[in-house]
């Protein structure tokens, strides 16, 4: 099946991306980590969107903080789909990062999620997959349930303890 690239800009991204890491696991997706930077190694970082198709990705993940170049340099190299999660590593809380990532000219689309949006990133790729692929389309249908009877559960029992009638 065709793999997730989780690309971050620096190793301080790393633990904020640990959400997207787990989602992939639990859904059995694929994936490849890498520290590629569009500012600080912008030439192994295009060469590696140049290549991704050819070495088996479906999706890239691009996770950057600040001015946050690495998704739209992603784009700008590959015809595959880029996900963009803006980082909250600056003193402007991800802000930056944000506005950087997803303001894409038009013509060059990269799908942002929200700042330190690394779990919905990997559902947003899983789901692109699974348009191709029907047990990963099951695994990430049985997810969904999974989620909904966590919260059929959690309101069962704020329901019982917190209700006053
Ligand atoms: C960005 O700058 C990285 O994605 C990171 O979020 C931020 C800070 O990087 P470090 O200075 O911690 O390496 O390029």
């Amino acid at each position: 099946m065709k793999k997730v690239a989780i690309i971050m800009g620096s190793d301080s991204d790393l633990k904020a991306m640990q959400g997207a890491m787990d989602a992939l696991k639990a859904l059995e997706v694929p994936f490849a980590v890498r520290i590629l930077s569009a500012h600080r190694t912008p030439e192994a970082a295009s060469a590696f969107a140049r290549g991704a198709r050819d070495d088996g990705y479906g999706v890239i993940i691009a996770a950057a903080g600040k001015a946050a170049h690495l998704a739209g340099a992603m784009a700008a190299n590959t015809l595959l789909p880029v996900i963009g999660v803006p980082m909250k590593s600056s003193t402007l809380d991800g802000l930056d990062a944000l506005l950087s990532t997803v303001q894409m000219p038009s013509g060059m689309p990269v799908a942002t999620v929200a700042i330190d949006g690394a779990t919905n990133a990997a559902l947003l790729a899983a789901q692109i997959l699974a348009l191709s692929d029907d047990a990963l389309y099951q695994r990430f249908a049985a997810y969904r349930a999974a989620q909904t009877a966590k919260v059929v559960e959690k309101d069962k029992r704020i329901a019982e303890e917190y209700s006053c009638l």
